[in-house]
């Protein structure tokens, strides 16, 4: 069995986060925009931690500046994931990025990426959906301004709400209102919680928040009464091994938490959440995982199906990727 050619299903991707190096120099080069900091020697995205990591995204991402150039971004990002054998993704988005929060301008945005993506879907089989994301460090104000675009735009392709960001600035609390209003206009909920927060994030992004979902969450295991509830109730982790490695808060794979999380029956789902900053792809946290924990194919196939389970998506979508999955020989 090639892990390639496993049919995937990644929950958890910040769309300028997947933006190859080269994608973002070739733009910067067009617009004559020295972002020379962002990039190491070799060509990769330089950064130290946690917080430089989030200012050298957006310095990356200074240089998108058009529909246009996120229609090409959703292009790139599809071919690549579809060659690891993604086929089903679902892609973080931020209004705050996709024309400051005015509500006019993101429709013009989605609209392009929306176009972009539905390309890919005929080509490649690919399907997207996208989830709207207010970024913690730019405050409620911000988050209230996104979750009003996401309230203008959910529909088939902008199915979610979430929050990412700096987890040492603000509370959750603060983003109630724009989290509320986007559970009345029908959005799926998923917040960035239990990461560079202890197991309290993932409690209030639960019982503050009420999200379904938990971006990351792996901090949980740290309180094994929180990591009981989870599997009580089902909630499904958006864990991303590769991410938190990188970012120094497991030492190596096989300290990360996601077997024992498994283990103590949490719904587990695998993504890359910024794959080329991670220097990863979904194969190589597939291969990780094999290496770390012998995960073999029908632990695979487990993670595929607590993924599509939690997927924000409607239910002849489901049908289809469920489909996908029948069909492939484990
Ligand atoms: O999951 C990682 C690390 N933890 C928190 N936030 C982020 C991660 N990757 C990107 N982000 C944030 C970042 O602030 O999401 C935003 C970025 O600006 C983009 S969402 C379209
Ligand atoms: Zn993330």
């Amino acid at each position: 069995m090639s892990l390639r050619d496993l049919p995937k299903l990644e929950l958890h991707l910040h769309l300028e986060g997947a933006a190859p190096p080269t994608f973002i120099r070739g733009l910067a080069k067009e617009k004559s925009i020295d972002i020379s900091g962002v990039f190491r020697e070799d060509g990769s995205y330089a950064f130290r931690d946690f917080v430089h990591f989030l200012s050298v995204y957006e310095a990356a991402t200074s240089v998108l500046k058009t529909p246009e150039d996120y229609a090409r971004l959703v292009t790139a990002v599809l071919e690549e994931s579809a060659a690891q054998g993604v086929i089903y993704a679902e892609t973080f988005v931020s209004p705050d990025f996709c024309g400051g929060s005015d509500v006019g301008a993101w429709r013009e945005y989605l609209l392009a990426m929306q176009e972009a993506a539905a390309r890919a879907e005929a080509r490649d089989g690919i399907i997207l959906r996208g989830i709207v994301t207010c970024i913690r460090h730019f405050g409620p104000e911000k988050a209230r301004a996104s979750a009003l675009c996401a309230a203008e735009t959910v529909g088939d392709f902008i199915t979610g709400f979430g929050i990412a960001g700096d987890e040492g600035r603000g509370a959750l609390r603060d983003f109630t209102w724009s989290f509320d209003l986007a559970r009345e206009a029908g959005l799926r909920l998923t917040a960035h919680a239990g990461e560079w927060g202890g197991p309290q994030s993932v409690r209030d992004a639960l019982d503050v928040l009420r999200v379904e979902r938990i971006g990351h969450g792996v901090r949980a295991i740290e309180d094994l009464a929180l990591v009981d509830r989870l599997a009580e109730d089902g909630v499904v982790l958006e864990v991303c091994p590769g991410s938190n490695v990188m970012l120094g808060l497991y030492p190596r794979w096989d300290r990360h938490p996601i077997q024992r999380l498994r283990e103590r029956g949490v719904k587990v789902t695998v993504s890359t959440d910024d794959p080329p900053f991670f220097h990863t792809t979904m194969t190589r946290e597939y291969e990780e995982l094999a290496r770390a924990f012998g995960w073999g194919a029908e632990d695979f196939l487990e993670i595929s199906r607590n993924a599509l389970d939690a997927a924000f998506c409607d239910g002849d979508t489901r049908d289809k990727i469920a489909e996908k999955l029948k069909d492939h020989p484990q």
